[in-house]
């Protein structure tokens, strides 16, 4: 899609140069928070980012600020349960919130229902959560993980973007074809953007649009 959707060619450039140069200065890790007593301080507006393990979520927030390793990639999948913090701009602008992935293979099912409380309590509570990004992966398209995280932000009325990844992987063909489906299902949601992102945290593709989107949303 199309940065914001709505700004007119300069507008989008510009805001895309503001990004760009936003995300390449400061850009810290603040905290790891595996439980919401540890959360901090609401000061700036922040946007998340969840998606399945290995979808390439620690691969697209080093993309967009332009690091090689941020995020931690592909650590031990599904086992992080934490929601960890990196703070942007200096003085701090805004907030990216690394979420627990889902929707790993053969988790225990106290496993999954701790991920859900967390997560839950978190979209419903946090004031300063303005955007989340829900990543999905290009090959395969919205699975039921998916289906149910946004769910959880309809019914948190937390607005997000679904960002597809790992569009290098496919064919523009296939690609188009799961865009499409995908925001098909995205226009049944109330709190979902009615466009989908298309990404490639290897490419390089849609990063700058993304970093752009990122930035309008926070409103700053
Ligand atoms: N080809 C390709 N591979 C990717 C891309 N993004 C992530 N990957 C690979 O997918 C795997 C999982 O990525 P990672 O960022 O660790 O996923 P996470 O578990 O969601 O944080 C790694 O082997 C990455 O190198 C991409 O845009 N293109
Ligand atoms: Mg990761």
């Amino acid at each position: 899609m199309e940065g914001t959707g709505h700004l007119d060619e300069p507008a989008q450039a510009e805001l895309e140069e503001q990004a760009s140069k936003l995300f390449s200065g400061r850009v810290d890790f603040l905290l790891s928070a595996p439980q919401l007593k540890f959360l901090p301080e609401p000061t700036v507006p922040e946007i998340a980012f969840c998606g399945r393990s290995n979808v390439g979520k620690s691969s697209l927030l080093n993309a967009l600020t332009g690091r090689k390793a941020i995020a931690r990639a592909s650590v031990t999948p599904g086992r992080t349960q934490e929601l960890n913090f990196f703070e942007v701009g200096e003085p701090t602008l805004l907030r990216l919130v690394d979420m627990p992935g889902y929707g790993f293979a053969k988790a225990p099912p106290k496993v999954v229902e701790r991920w859900k409380e967390l997560v839950r309590t978190f979209l419903r509570g946090r004031q300063v959560l303005v955007r989340t990004l829900v990543l999905v992966d290009s090959r395969h398209g919205l699975k039921d993980v998916d289906r149910t995280m946004m769910q959880m932000l309809d019914e948190a009325a937390v607005g997000y973007r679904i960002v597809l990844t790992k569009t290098d992987k496919i064919k523009a063909s296939e690609l188009d074809t799961v865009a499409a489906a995908t925001e098909a299902e995205a226009r049944k949601h109330i709190a979902a953007y009615p466009l989908v992102h298309r990404t490639s945290a290897e490419k390089g593709m849609g990063i700058a649009e993304l970093r752009a989107a990122v930035l309008s949303d926070a409103g700053v």
